[in-house]
């Protein structure tokens, strides 16, 4: 008798120990299980960036798996190496890099590299001697986005005389340098361009306005601007109001990335020509994790697909499904 009492309580104890409830809060046995990216993030600059960090904290939610620890960089590249150290110190699973500028990564990508943490590098490109620091990179072909910006010039203005206030991105940025050689590009083949204004707005609105506003004080006669990204496009709209400038109508306006206060700007006639970076490399970014953990390659590089929207055959449906 006292056996099978025995044996009754031995078995109470292992059950309420051993079992949870279907909707049991998670232990810690299933935060164990989820699968830990760092990523660090460039900043929070501008709209892109936003629909960038949103599209990435969707894809690798809890519910999908994943603990996303994000790191926003505030644009410094120091303060992303930093927080790529830290995440080696937390033993992530993976690394996932959006990074500033091109140059100096070699240093912190032979550390994580040493640590046996796998790197995705995402939108823009990094410059290293050794393609095994990273695993795999997924983001825009930012010379073919200048290219198609300053095509789109040409079949405006050909080769007419044209001047052209030039508002760079953060220098040494891929985005930055492929819209950059776009221009310059077309600068070569149409020797009545000049380029009249260029300054660093490092894709932040307010120096977008403060750039133009410059160069209306200075005086200087334009006829078009050339913001490598919407929200310095705003800020150049803005200043161009203030000075009691048409955008649209008295200055042509070019921009890149085509979020969706762009687009409207575009509906409204003040942006005329918007070249699309996708930001939404969340789901991408998960399929390449799945399949690493599944023991599968990916490709090495991988470019998004974009396009470009002018006022003809841009309806509000179309900016409404894309969402961003
Ligand atoms: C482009 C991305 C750029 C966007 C800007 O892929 O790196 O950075 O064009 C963002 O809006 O700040």
């Amino acid at each position: 008798m006292k056996r099978a009492m025995l044996l009754i309580l031995l078995m109470l104890c292992v059950c309420l120990c051993g079992c949870r409830g279907p909707d049991a809060p998670s232990s810690p046995a299933d935060e164990k299980k989820r699968i830990v990216v760092g990523f660090s993030q460039v900043g929070a600059e501008s709209d892109w960036r936003a629909a960038n960090t949103l599209s990435m904290q969707r894809a690798l939610c809890a519910e999908n798996g994943y603990r996303l620890i994000l790191d926003d960089a505030q644009q410094k590249q120091e303060k992303q190496i930093t927080a790529l150290r830290n995440f080696v110190n937390q033993g992530v699973d993976y690394i996932v890099l959006a990074p500033t500028t091109e140059q100096g990564w070699e240093t912190v990508l032979q550390e994580v590299k040493a640590a046996g943490i796998p790197v995705i590098i995402v939108d823009r490109m990094i410059e290293v001697s050794d393609t095994s620091l990273f695993t795999c990179w997924i983001g825009s072909d930012f010379r073919r986005e200048g290219d198609t910006a300053a095509a789109w010039l040409d079949r405006q203005f050909g080769s007419r005389p044209l001047s052209i206030v030039h508002l760079q991105g953060n220098i040494g940025s891929s985005a930055q340098i492929g819209r950059t050689e776009g221009l310059n590009a077309a600068l070569e083949s149409h020797p009545a361009w000049q380029v009249v204004f260029r300054e660093a707005g490092d894709f932040i609105q307010a120096k977008g306005q403060e750039l133009v506003e410059e160069v209306l004080k200075k005086g200087i006669a334009f006829d078009v601007i050339y913001a490598e990204n919407d929200n310095m496009a705003y800020g150049a709209a803005e200043a161009l109001k203030k000075a009691g400038l048409a955008p649209g109508k008295d200055v042509t306006i070019v921009s890149f990335d085509a979020s969706s206060t762009a687009l409207h700007m575009i509906l409204e006639g003040e942006i005329s020509y918007d070249v699309e970076c996708n930001p939404l490399h969340g789901p991408r970014v998960r399929a390449i994790i799945e399949q690493l953990e599944k023991g599968e390659t990916p490709p090495k590089y991988t470019f998004v697909e974009e396009t470009a929207f002018e006022r003809s055959g841009l309806k509000e449906e179309t900016i409404r499904v894309r969402g961003y």
